[in-house]
């Protein structure tokens, strides 16, 4: 088993065979089964929401919050589906998840992911007591909307990080299909 190779071979919008993704799915279970239910992680750190198998978008959020492991992240979920990379973002997620350990985490802020936000991040409750996050930007390729990822610095200030969709001449577009959601 090579992660490195892994992390390698994926990152260019590529799956791995069959055999090795099993072998990394084991050993991402096995971390996962280490890890506690409630996660800390401590900052820096950066939020992100949902990312809907937008692989090149994933991309840009790693140059726009930084490269792992050198920016330490949390993503919040809805990793796939409706996007035309499913299985390539997970995947990419799941190198990166058996290369990198997470850590720490108190709660002064909730954040959430799950709910389309235009803006890319929206504040709720007074004192800003929650966030949504939402990490796809120009959502399912038509909903027109910015995407945000939030770093917070070890003293936990925030940063909210607003980017664009690639445009399509920098990613793979797959012939034209009627996706199903919006049926
Ligand atoms: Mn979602």
């Amino acid at each position: 088993m090579d992660p490195e190779k892994w992390i390698d071979a994926v990152k260019d919008c590529q799956y791995l065979p069959e055999q090795d993704l099993k072998l990394l799915c084991d050993k991402v279970c096995e971390i996962l089964m280490e890890e506690g239910t409630v996660q800390t992680v401590s900052a820096p750190v950066t939020v992100c929401g949902d990312i809907h198998g937008q692989f090149y978008d994933l991309e840009e959020l790693f140059r726009r919050g930084g490269q792992v492991p050198e920016t330490k992240y949390i993503f919040m979920g809805d990793f796939v589906d409706r996007g035309h990379y499913s299985l390539e973002t997970f995947t990419r997620l799941l190198t990166l998840k058996v290369k990198c350990f997470n850590e720490h985490n108190g709660v002064d802020l909730i954040c959430r992911a799950h709910q389309l936000v235009a803006e890319g991040i929206k504040y709720m409750f007074e004192g800003d007591l929650l966030a949504t996050v939402w990490s796809a930007p120009n959502y399912c390729y038509r909903c027109g909307n910015v995407a945000a990822i939030l770093s917070f610095d070890e003293n936990l200030n925030r940063d909210a990080k607003i980017f664009q969709a690639v445009p399509d001449e920098n990613r793979k577009v797959p012939p034209p299909r009627t996706t199903p959601y919006f049926l």
